[in-house]
């Protein structure tokens, strides 16, 4: 008999146009995983939210970023792409699990910090809870792994305490996740503030390139990136801006950032800039064609979205049934 494969989720929130950060650090490890793995792979609509959103804008997000998954090779018949708020299971799962999580972990969250700063006096429950909300998403499906950038891991770690405390509190419920973080790409930074992460929420446009971005504003964004003013290109914490752009040259080409680095020695950051910007639009072009074709397509991006909901309902709601039954809950 054939070996179980083992089980993936993940997911991206249609916050926002999803950006290069989106794609090398999450989506371009999903293909390669979609032929050993048994994949759920969720636009996270339910997350987006906590944080206002347009309802015009998040409905057109949602569906672009389904052809997103299709276009980066995401294969809808050997994955399970779905729309989170199309399975009831997440939000229910996620207040059962909110009663076995403790306000002190979750007033820790990096995320938390830095968003809540962002939006001021008007932040809600919602973005407080979320790592509770991204815990139901993964131990919903058994999940054994959970492909993500280095951003998740504290919400990933977050999770197996989770886990293991209702596992404790009940019996044993759910399997302990484990993070894949990729060896490189794993943390794409800003390009006008190389200390921060590359973030579709970012308030300056220019410090991110957007999936959908057309080749010359690619082109111009990287072109004003900042670096410094050593003049020497090398792979190192202390030129953050020419590091982030090495790193997004080698995992683009597949190549060690080092060697990158090397093979540069004796050239100027213009020349960085412009083999950058060109290994971007290279990889981003055929991308965007089909998504553009996808999205004239609306019928064809439904009996996805339907598909991958019937089969998450039928996985989620299995093992939502357990978690009540453990509660005590009269079934
Ligand atoms: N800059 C990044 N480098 C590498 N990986 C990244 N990811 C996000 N930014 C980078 C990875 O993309 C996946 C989806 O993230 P998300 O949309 O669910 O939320 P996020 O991490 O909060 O991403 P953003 O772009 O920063 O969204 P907003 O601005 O709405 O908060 C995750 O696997 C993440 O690690």
């Amino acid at each position: 008999m054939e070996d179980k494969k083992k089980v993936i989720f993940s997911g991206i929130q249609p916050s926002g146009n999803l950006t290069l950060g989106n794609y090398l650090g999450a989506l371009k490890n999903w293909v390669a995983l979609q032929d050993q793995y048994d994949c759920y792979y969720c636009v996270v609509d339910l997350h987006a939210i906590t944080v206002r959103q347009e309802p015009k804008d998040l409905r057109a997000r949602t569906l672009e970023v389904l052809a997103i998954y299709i276009a980066a090779g995401i294969d809808p018949e050997k994955n399970t792409i779905f729309i989170q708020s199309h399975v009831p299971a997440h939000s229910e799962a996620a207040w059962l699990l909110n009663c076995s999580t403790y306000m002190g972990e979750l007033s820790r969250m990096t995320q938390f910090k830095d968003k809540s700063q962002r939006v001021g006096d008007s932040v809600s429950a919602g973005l407080f809870t979320y790592p509770v909300l991204m815990a139901a998403d993964i131990l919903l499906y058994n999940t054994d792994l959970v492909p993500v950038g280095k951003d998740q891991m504290q919400h990933l770690e977050i999770t197996r305490d989770i886990a293991q405390r209702f596992n404790s509190a009940y019996s044993p419920t759910f399997t302990i996740p484990e993070a894949y973080i990729p060896k490189a790409g794993a943390k794409i930074m800003d390009l006008q503030d190389p200390s921060k992460k590359m973030s579709k929420s970012a308030d300056n446009p220019n410090g991110f390139i957007l999936i959908m971005d057309p080749p010359e504003v690619i082109r111009r964004k990287v072109s004003r990136a900042v670096t410094d003013s050593i003049g020497i290109i090398n792979y190192t914490e202390d030129q953050p801006g020419v590091k982030n752009l090495i790193d997004i040259l080698a995992v683009i080409k597949k190549l060690d950032p080092i060697e990158v680095a090397a093979s540069y020695k004796d050239k100027g950051y213009a020349e960085l800039k412009h083999d950058v910007a060109e290994a971007i639009v290279e990889e981003l072009s055929p991308i965007q064609e089909k998504v553009k074709e996808l999205l004239k397509d609306k019928t064809y991006l439904e009996e996805i979205y339907k598909k991958g909901a019937e089969k998450a309902n039928y996985v989620s709601r299995k093992v939502l049934r357990k978690m009540q039954k453990k509660i005590g809950f009269i079934q």
